[in-house]
C-alpha cells in the first residue's frame, strides 16, 4: 500500500496506481501493507480484501495511550536531523529505541549539512558509541547523496521532526516523487507539511517512505523491560546490576548509575531511558 486517500487507500499494481475502497473499519491497513483487492459490485471499483500477514509493524503510543499503527513491512527507520529546526535528541532517542525493540536497522541522517553540522557532532559521536551509524548530507547543494542512496536498501521510513528535510530528502532520492509530493501536501503559511505517509520506489529491491513531521513519539512497550531493551549500552551493563529486577533509578549496586556516573553511559541517553521506563510505568495497569 501506498498511501491512505480519505476513505480509501492508494495501492501499487504492477506499474498501475489504484484507488482501493476500503471496506467497514475492521480493515486498518497502513503504510507499507501488502493488500489483496478485487472488484467490488458495491462500490464499482477496486476494493480492499485482506492485508497480508506483516513481517513487521512500527506503532506508536496514541493520546489514550494505546498503541497505533504506523508503518509496516519496513527494514530500517532513517531518523532525520538538521542544524535547523535544532534536534530534539529525546525523540532521536525514541526512534532510536522503537527500531531497537522492532529489530529493524536505525540510520541517524544528518541533513542541511550546508548550514554546518559542527554544533550537533557531539551528539553524532554519542550514537555512533553506541553503534547507531550515521551519515551526514544537504538536499540543497546536494551532498552525500549517492552515499546515503547506496545505504538504503529494503523499505527505509524516514521519520523525524517537521521541517529537517524528510520530503526534501525523498524528492532528491526517489525519481518520480517531486510530482506526487507537491499533491499530498499542502501549503501552510508557505511550507510544504507533510500530511500523509507514502511509499515510494528507489529500484526493485528498495523503497522510502515519507511520513508527516512529529513533536512526539513513543513506541509500545509489547517486552518486558522494554525501556532498557531499547538502550543497548543499559541492557548490556544491567546484567551487573546487584537486583534482577534493578529499573536503574535509585536502586543501590546499579551497574547503570555507576556507569552514567563514570560517564561510559551519555547522561543524556540515561535520562532518555528514565524518561520512557517512567512513561511505561503510568501506563501499565496497576
Ligand atoms: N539549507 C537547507 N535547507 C534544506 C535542506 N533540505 C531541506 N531544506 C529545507 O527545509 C525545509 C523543510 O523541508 P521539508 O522537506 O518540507 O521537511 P519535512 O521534514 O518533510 O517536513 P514535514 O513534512 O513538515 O515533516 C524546506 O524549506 C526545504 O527547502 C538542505 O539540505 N539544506
Ligand atoms: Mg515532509
Ligand atoms: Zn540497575
Amino acid at each position: 500500500m501506498l498511501a491512505s486517500f480519505g476513505r480509501g487507500v492508494l495501492v501499487a499494481s504492477g506499474d498501475a496506481v489504484l484507488k482501493c475502497a476500503l471496506p467497514g473499519r475492521k480493515l486498518r491497513p497502513v503504510c507499507g501493507d501488502r493488500i489483496n483487492w478485487r472488484q467490488s459490485p458495491a462500490t464499482d471499483g477496486p476494493a480492499i480484501d485482506s492485508i497480508a500477514p506483516r513481517r513487521n509493524l512500527l506503532e506508536r503510543i496514541d493520546a489514550r495511550g494505546r498503541a497505533e499503527p504506523v508503518a509496516a513491512n519496513i527494514d530500517r527507520l532513517g531518523v532525520v536531523i538538521a542544524p535547523e529546526p535544532l534536534p530534539d535528541w529525546f525523540l532521536v532517542d525514541r526512534y532510536c529505541a522503537a527500531a531497537r525493540l522492532k529489530d529493524l536497522q536505525v540510520l541517524l541522517i544528518a541533513n542541511k549539512c550546508d548550514l554546518g553540522l559542527t554544533a550537533l557532532l557531539p551528539d553524532l559521536q554519542v550514537y555512533r558509541e553506541v553503534g547507531i551509524a550515521c551519515i551526514q548530507v544537504a538536499c540543497t547543494p546536494a551532498q552525500g547523496l549517492a552515499e546515503l542512496r547506496a545505504a538504503l536498501t529494503g523499505v527505509t521510513l524516514l521519520v523525524g521532526q517537521s521541517g529537517v528535510g524528510k520530503s526534501s530528502l525523498v524528492n532528491a532520492l526517489a525519481p518520480d516523487a517531486a510530482a506526487i509530493t507537491a499533491a499530498l501536501t499542502r501549503e501552510a503559511e508557505g511550507r510544504h507539511t507533510t500530511t500523509t505517509a507514502r511509499l515510494y520506489t528507489l529500484d526493485s529491491q528498495s523503497a522510502i517512505m515519507d511520513a508527516p513531521g512529529v513533536r512526539d513519539f513513543a513506541p509500545p512497550a509489547h517486552l518486558v523491560r522494554a525501556a532498557q531493551r531499547g538502550f543497548d549500552e543499559i541492557h548490556a551493563l544491567s546484567h551487573g546490576c546487584r537486583f534482577n529486577d534493578c529499573r536503574h533509578f535509585e536502586e543501590p549496586g546499579c551497574a547503570v548509575r555507576q556507569a552514567v556516573d563514570a560517564l561510559k553511559i551519555a547522561p543524556r541517553r540515561y535520562e532518555s531511558y528514565r524518561r520512557l521506563a517512567r512513561l511505561y510505568e503510568e501506563l501499565a495497569p496497576h
